[in-house]
């Protein structure tokens, strides 16, 4: 089991690795960091979330983050690594970040598909569904950002299992995405903002992808994500583009930030990282650094919104 120390966040971590730095971590700072599993994934691997925050005697608002929903998406897990890292090692040295998890928490689940990022790394690295059998069809796995129970299988999905946009059979059929959305609904009380990191495109965006009407606090949303884009391009110029989600990508119905925002969740976006295609979703490790440092920008300042709102 590798120490925090000789773990490496400039390179792609596979999921054994990302699960020993999990316990890791967790085992060395327990000042302020703990971790439960929300569930186990079809293939039985454990969905290990982190919860980062001082301890406190009173309840305190949270944000929740997760990567790795799609599987090829190799920059997204190693950001939820570096965030963690990040948030830990400047914990008492930067204001902003001391601030943070003194007054909030901060889950952090580094990979919710858990077996398709394992499947990426061993049989077929442009893998980007879930691994579960589907009845009646030898195709595997259905999209678990069109699992979720927002408009689901309206728009920009398929009912077809051969898909890479396979809706599922049902809303939450997907193990992983029901483990998510469990642990969301248990917590709704002080979950104050969602964030789910993808790539590529280099978009920040919110609610709605099922739908093109506005989300009703549409202008509020979209001021926090022209900040957080400016922040992040203050470090290397990297450009952002920031709207909602069907206007801006395109349509799609069952993702994960649009049904979080429906439950409740005022402050959800998807990120989507480096690069805008040249690599795609085969981003070098060596932009892996600058990528995570200008990220680390904009999620400190929407967490920073977020504390004082
Ligand atoms: N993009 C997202 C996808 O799931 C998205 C875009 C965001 C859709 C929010 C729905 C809701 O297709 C990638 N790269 O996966
Ligand atoms: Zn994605």
């Amino acid at each position: 089991r590798p120490s925090p120390r000789t773990h490496s966040y400039t390179k792609y971590n596979s999921f054994d690795k990302v699960q020993s730095w999990i316990h890791s971590m967790a085992s060395s700072n327990a000042d302020l960091i703990s971790k439960q599993t929300i569930g186990n994934s079809y293939e039985g691997r454990p969905m290990t979330l982190l919860k980062l925050g001082k301890k406190s005697s009173s309840v305190k608002p949270a944000i929740f983050m997760d990567c790795g929903i799609h599987a090829r998406e190799w920059i997204s897990p190693a950001f939820c690594q570096w965030f963690v890292k990040e948030a830990l090692s400047t914990y008492g040295s930067d204001s902003q970040m001391t601030s943070l998890l003194n007054e909030m928490d901060v889950y952090v689940l580094p990979v919710l598909n858990v077996d398709g990022y394992d499947y990426t790394h061993k049989s077929n690295r442009m893998w980007r569904k879930t691994r579960s059998r589907n009845s009646g069809t030898s195709c595997i796995g259905a999209d678990p950002n069109r699992n979720f129970d927002a408009g689901w299988c309206t728009v920009g999905a398929s009912n077809n299992p051969c898909s890479d946009t396979y809706c599922g059979s049902r809303a939450e059929s997907e193990i992983e995405a029901k483990n998510v959305a469990d642990f969301i609904r248990r917590n709704k009380s002080v979950i104050k903002a969602y964030l789910t990191v993808h790539s590529y495109s280099q978009l920040l965006l919110f609610p709605y992808a099922y739908t093109f009407e506005l989300a009703a606090t549409h202008s509020e949303l979209m001021k926090v994500a022209e900040g957080a884009s400016a922040a992040l391009r203050s470090l290397y110029g990297t450009r952002y583009t920031s709207g909602p989600a069907a206007a801006t990508i395109y349509p799609a119905a069952g993702g994960s930030d649009d049904w979080a925002y429906d439950l409740g969740v005022k402050y959800s976006y998807t990120f989507e990282l480096r690069d805008t295609g040249r690599y795609g979703f085969l981003l070098p490790e060596s932009q892996i650094k600058p990528t995570c440092e200008e990220t680390m920008l904009a999620v400190k300042y929407i967490a920073a919104y977020v504390q004082k709102n």
